[in-house]
């Protein structure tokens, strides 16, 4: 990975190489941790924005929630500190990534009094599935596991445990050939990929997941707000992988996969084999935004 300077770790910087932890940090053992990924984009006028920064936190401060930590800073430090260690590190843009998660201090899975620390660090990262898949799209595999069940994953928290699901996903379907999963829900609809949501376009209605067994992506949202924004009808509802072999246009939303096209489902080709045009719409309009282009958006971008 592409290192960078300096790295937050509990109010004060640290040099990338030294932010360690101890080996019996309760986290690395159990799994238990909230974090963000956010991205940073250089804009048209060459000033550096946050895509979105308050939502980000606010999420972070309610997987913590769900996850029973409670996080020893306010909402602004963590605010100032994410926009800080892009500033520290000299990054016009790049991926954040705040953690949350118990430190060193009794074993067991019944976390005592172990420490609640945070760390915030960033990178650059460039297009997460591929500029080609940006670009043309990419291959989907409905993965044989099955999303977390919504009453033990709990979804809606960014909890680094829930990532093993993710992981296993992945892997098993990139070991056949594929570029990313696509997990079901334990009731057999679509509910998201292993680290993205999913969008799907028929006759010009685009539908996407409705929140129960996924991470209310940031994203999404802000799809959901362009297309309504647009006059494209949206509906928020359970679909099943045989709907969306049929659709016209597919497409993943996340902050790492920013807006990347579907071209291939379970071997069965989606519209034409490449992006749509609702598809190649909302990407545009999304890198416009970003990249603040388009002023309707500008309450999104937080300049640093
Ligand atoms: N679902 C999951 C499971 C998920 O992990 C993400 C983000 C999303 C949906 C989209 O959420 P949002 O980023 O708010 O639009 N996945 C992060 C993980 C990337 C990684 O490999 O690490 C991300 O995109 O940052």
């Amino acid at each position: 990975m592409a290192k960078a300077k300096k790295i937050w770790m509990d109010g004060k910087f640290v040099n990338w190489n030294d932010a360690n932890v101890h080996i019996l940090t309760h986290t690395l053992h159990y799994g238990l941790a909230a974090f963000e990924g956010i991205r940073c984009y250089r804009c048209a006028d060459g000033r550096s924005a946050i895509f979105r920064l308050p939502e980000h936190t606010e999420r972070l401060f309610n997987s913590a929630k769900i996850g029973l930590m409670e996080i020893p800073f306010s909402v602004d430090t963590i605010n100032r500190a994410t926009a800080d260690t892009m500033k520290m590190n000299g990054l016009k843009e790049g991926y954040i990534r705040p953690l949350v998660y118990l430190g060193y201090g009794s074993m067991g899975l019944f976390p005592k009094n172990n420490p609640v620390r945070v760390a915030i660090a960033a990178w650059k990262w460039g297009a997460y599935l591929g500029e080609e898949g940006l670009r043309n799209g990419i291959r989907v595999k409905v993965s044989s596991y099955a999303r977390n069940h919504v009453n033990s994953g709990m979804s809606k928290a960014k909890l680094a445990g829930n990532y093993i699901n993710s992981i296993l996903a992945k892997k098993e379907v990139v070991a056949s050939g594929f570029d990313e999963a696509l997990l079901l829900d334990t009731e057999g609809y679509v509910s998201e990929a292993s680290g993205e949501n999913i969008f799907m376009v028929k006759d010009g209605v685009l539908k996407t997941t409705s929140l129960t067994s996924i991470l209310n992506g940031i994203t999404r949202d802000s799809v959901i707000r362009i297309a309504k924004d647009r006059g494209i009808e949206v509906r928020e509802e359970r679909f099943t992988r045989d709907e969306l072999y049929t659709a016209d246009e597919a497409f993943f939303t996340g902050t790492a996969a920013e807006i990347t096209p579907i071209r291939e489902i379970d071997l069965r080709t989606i519209g034409k084999g490449k992006p749509g045009p609702v598809t190649k719409e909302i990407q545009t309009v999304f890198f416009d935004i970003v990249k603040g282009k388009d002023k309707n958006y500008e309450s999104w971008l937080w300049y640093i």
